[in-house]
């Protein structure tokens, strides 16, 4: 890939295929629980829905961990579960559980009717981001992959296996692909949108590609997201996407010629230059630090870095875990993470 001039953005240069000595960083989840400003706002807000919803507080948790470390990117604060509710299903987070929705066994009780006006304060959210940002920060909007939004709205809530929608697609197919495909109609709409609003990168989630092989992967991951990429560039989007299949049992060469992806997201479990060897030269490559090191720090944080780094070697490559960051994680384990990628070892 070249093109005549170079973003003046790191992580956008990295996303035409440019490699950069000091590699782009961010870090999903990098608003969350581990930040005291954080859990401030999100008590101001009264609870995580309220704040996913005002524009003004979503904004201002996506712009602290921008505040406090300098990542080249920030990653609107929202949750991949909100077109559910967009679509008319029951959403609500249990204190300490995580989130729960009204079970459905097909697209009967869903409408797309709602779902812009719906997700509209989210875009309003991603709008006021693009003002507000500083002008080398990235904005990354995103959203759940269908699977695995449809495996959270088939079984209520988060579960080890998908246990669930896997059996719903066995014993309905048509009826698990009438929610499927009500899902990527209502992403494209949604992602369009956050793209219109000025998100310049678009992130797909696929938390749960671990749980799909063979002929289901291709057709419950693999077609959903090429259809949603697709129907964007059809739309005349062009802002680069990045898929993460998490824990996907599948080449990743094959899987990135047929979602037609322009970046790869890796989890914990990836060898970088396995992938690469997979991938090819071109293909941008995010992850994968183990987020469970970047808590323990110390040497173990040091080695880990200094694999991924030479790994990397001259290759587009975003650094960032393989996984969102934990809850427990020490601040200042970021703060040293960030030096050590950007050898400021002052810090
Ligand atoms: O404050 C809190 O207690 C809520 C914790 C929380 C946060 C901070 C949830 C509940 N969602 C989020 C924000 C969030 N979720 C973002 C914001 C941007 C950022 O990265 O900083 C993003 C991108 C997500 C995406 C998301 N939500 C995923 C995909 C990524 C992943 O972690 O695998 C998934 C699976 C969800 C569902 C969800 N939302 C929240 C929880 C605890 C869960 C997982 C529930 C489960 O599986 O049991």
């Amino acid at each position: 890939m070249s093109s005549t001039s170079l973003p003046k953005k790191k992580l956008l240069r990295v996303l035409q295929g440019h490699s950069e000595a000091v590699p782009p960083i961010w870090l999903m989840r990098q608003a969350g629980r581990y930040l005291p400003e954080y859990r401030a706002t999100r008590e101001q807000a009264g609870g995580f829905l309220d704040l996913c919803y005002s524009p003004e507080l979503a904004e201002e948790v996506t712009l602290q961990p921008v505040r406090r470390y300098g990542f080249d990117a920030s990653i609107l604060f929202a949750d991949i579960l909100l077109i559910p509710q967009a679509l008319g299903q029951d959403l609500w987070f249990e204190t300490g559980e995580g989130p729960r929705l009204t079970p459905i066994e097909n697209a009967d009780s869903l409408s797309r009717a709602g779902v812009m006006i719906h997700l509209a304060p989210i875009c309003e959210t991603v709008a006021r981001l693009s003002k507000s940002l500083p002008e080398e920060t990235t904005l990354i909007g995103f959203a759940g992959a269908p699977w695995t939004v449809a495996s959270y709205m088939v079984a209520g809530r988060g579960t080890p296996d998908q246990a669930p929608a896997r059996d719903l697609a066995a014993r309905d197919l048509a009826a698990f692909q009438s929610i499927i495909d009500m899902l990527v109609a209502a992403t494209i709409d949604y992602l369009e949108a956050q793209a219109l609003a000025g998100a310049e990168v678009l992130q797909l989630f696929e938390s749960w590609a671990a749980s799909l092989e063979g002929d289901e992967f291709e057709r419950w991951c693999v077609a959903p997201v090429a259809a949603i990429i697709q129907g964007l560039r059809a739309r005349g989007i062009d802002a680069p996407i990045i898929a993460f299949p998490r824990a996907a049992k599948t080449h990743m060469g094959a899987y990135c010629a047929a979602v037609g992806c322009d970046g790869l997201g890796l989890d914990t479990s990836a060898d970088i230059a396995a992938v690469r060897a997979e991938v090819g030269d071109d293909m941008v490559l995010q992850g994968n630090l183990d987020p469970q090191i970047l808590v323990r720090g110390g040497a173990e944080l040091e080695t880990a870095i200094a694999d991924i780094l030479a790994q990397i070697d001259n290759t587009p490559h975003i650094f960032n875990l393989g996984h969102g960051i934990v809850p427990q994680t020490p601040p200042a384990h970021v703060s040293r993470l960030i030096a050590l990628i950007r050898g400021d070892e002052t810090a």
